[in-house]
């Protein structure tokens, strides 16, 4: 049967499961918005800028492991998608991005809003069509979908002449397809797990670090149970945060830049590093001489490519998480080594890490406590970048795989009230909180009016500290308090939340901090919460930019209090 390239695309979305997308319409897709009411088992919900349908698209993604889809016309719609296609493709996130285009007599005149999108997002695709013929458009949705959610999973785009949209070509959604170029590769080679067992059963102080290979894997319960079978400790990147339970006896929190002094030390003591899932990325490592030093690494990842690229391994297993997590299983001896974890356990009483000043001052740290206490922990966290995306890994305990989700390879400040968005519409039935800075929620304020039209009970706590906190931070330790730059006026965020009929407190003292987290829970809707936080705290420890793992600066004993603090805004 005929249908137009619009109603094709709408019928290879339904084959593949697609129940809802984030997009923003223009000329070159009006075929498509036309057609797309014919299909009302696709929820389309309009965004106020494209980087929000991408960084919703997101944030769906990773709270569901289900592929986001994100939608933007030609030209500046999409370039605006730039931004969170890196960002997907920075942290593995599945994603498929599909951009109107120009129509094909037009392509490469410089007609209006014509881009060569397909071109400007090549270093930033998984894979990318320009979709020349209608007909063509089945295999390319079912290839696209395919890339992106297999193997190391990625963004990738499709760009849609208008004209291709328009025409008219017979539709049948293929069931198989053929990419010989494509190779996936499962469980890892049989000699290097026995090498891998055989370093396993000699090691005395061996730490295993997780990354967030082992949340796209869904390989949480092998994990926990290659842990607990051969008592090795474990901490975590920032995206492996949540795929091993925090509360466990055996964990040890996020290591790096930010991470604790426990699981740092252990980096730098181990003899053996078990590396899953995870990419030796820089803020992890710190300066590389001073990584696992004393240690042999195993390193288990789904890509080559990220063998060997910043750390030398003495034993590589490409593969997929869980397949080879239950290979070992199957070959290592139960174990104990309790001199080690006692060890651990005397660094963690040294240095610990969730504790909270008392005092009046209204503390970041007691805040993300406070959200903590009144979920138990039982919701999705989406942060912004800096500061408070610091101490929300810090002091919040995650439990499961997707609680957790911050933007980390690309860092992208704007990433929260999006993100947090399309992880509630994933989600309707989970408590979604966006914690967010000052300046990163003034990078996509305006979907505070999405959440609005589109009914999206997004609760968001933003950590107002006046500041471009985390630069400021460096600026202190680092640059002489130079603060160029970095003091950062905002609009009253009760006013602009309650503008957008989203009801809103500001919140001055720790006395208010629970009754206005738990008002805001009580909410049937969006809420915002404006915490007005000490101005001028850092997040510690800190690993200085260019320091090894083991020089991490600890929390130094507090000057003088600046309460009581400025008032709104
Ligand atoms: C899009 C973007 N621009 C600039 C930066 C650099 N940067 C990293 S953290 C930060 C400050 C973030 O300020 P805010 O959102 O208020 O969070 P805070 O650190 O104060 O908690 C900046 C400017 C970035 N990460 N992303
Ligand atoms: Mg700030």
């Amino acid at each position: 049967m005929k249908k137009t390239g619009a109603q094709i695309v709408c019928e290879c979305m339904i084959n593949e499961g697609v129940d809802v997308m984030f997009g923003f319409p223009g000329g070159v897709l009006l075929p498509f918005y036309d057609t797309l009411p014919e299909y009302p088992q696709i929820r389309h919900i309009l965004v106020r800028h494209e980087q929000g349908a991408a960084h919703a698209a997101d944030g769906y993604a990773r709270a569901t492991g289900r592929v986001g889809v994100c939608m933007a016309t030609s030209g500046p719609g999409a370039t605006n998608l730039v931004t969170g296609i890196a960002n997907a493709y920075l942290d593995s996130v599945p994603m498929i991005a599909l951009t109107g285009q120009v129509a094909r007599p037009f392509i490469g005149k410089d007609a209006f809003q014509e881009i060569d999108i397909s071109g400007i997002t090549l270093p930033i695709t998984k894979h990318s069509y320009v979709a020349m013929d209608t007909a063509s458009l089945p295999m390319i949705f079912k290839e696209a979908f395919y890339i992106a959610q297999t193997g190391r999973p990625g963004p990738v785009l499709i760009d849609l002449p208008k004209d291709v949209l328009q025409e008219q070509a017979d539709f049948s959604y293929p069931e198989k397809l053929s990419l010989p170029g494509y190779k996936i590769p499962t469980r890892g080679h049989p000699t290097q797990l026995k090498n891998a067992a055989k370093l396993i059963s000699e090691a005395s102080k061996p730490v295993i670090i997780a990354g967030r290979g082992v949340v796209i894997s869904q390989a949480s319960e092998e994990l926990k149970q290659f842990a607990e079978t051969s008592q090795i400790p474990v901490i975590t990147t920032l995206l492996g945060i949540g795929s091993f339970p925090e509360s466990h006896v055996l964990s040890y929190g996020m290591a790096g830049m930010h991470g604790s002094g426990y699981a740092n030390k252990a980096l730098v003591d181990t003899d053996l590093l078990i590396a899953i899932g995870m990419r030796f990325d820089d803020r992890i490592t710190g300066e590389i001489k001073g990584f696992a030093p004393n240690a042999k690494i195993i390193h288990i990842d789904l890509d080559p490519a990220e063998i060997g690229k910043n750390v030398a391994v003495n034993v590589p297993i490409v593969g997929d998480v869980k397949a080879v997590l239950q290979a070992l299983l199957k070959m290592i001896e139960p174990k104990d080594h309790i001199d080690w974890i006692n060890q651990l356990d005397e660094w963690r009483k040294a240095h610990p890490m969730t504790d909270i000043r008392d005092g009046a001052e209204l503390l970041p740290q007691y805040i993300i406590s406070q959200i903590y206490e009144a979920t138990q922990g039982d919701s999705i966290v989406v942060t912004g970048v800096g500061q408070h995306q610091m101490w929300t890994a810090q002091h919040y305990i995650f439990n499961h795989p997707g609680a957790f989700i911050s933007s980390g390879g690309l860092g992208t400040m704007g990433f929260g009230l999006p993100a947090s968005m399309g992880a509630k519409v994933g989600c309707p039935d989970k408590t979604v909180w966006c914690i967010d800075g000052d300046g990163s929620l003034q990078m996509t304020i305006q979907e505070l009016a999405t959440l609005v039209q589109d009914d999206i009970a997004v609760k968001i706590a933003v950590l107002n500290n006046g500041y471009l906190g985390m630069v400021r931070q460096w600026q202190d330790l680092f640059y002489d308090k130079r603060y160029v730059a970095t003091p950062l006026s905002c609009p009253d965020f009760v006013r602009v939340a309650e503008a957008y009929c989203i009801p809103a407190l500001a919140v001055n003292t720790r006395e208010e901090v629970m009754p206005a987290i738990r008002q805001a829970m009580a909410h049937d809707g969006p809420f915002l919460i404006n915490f007005l936080v000490e101005p001028e705290e850092n997040v510690y420890p800190m690993v200085p930019p260019g320091a090894t793992v083991a020089e991490f600066i600890e929390q130094p004993k507090k000057e003088v209090s600046s309460w009581p603090r400025r008032s709104t805004p």
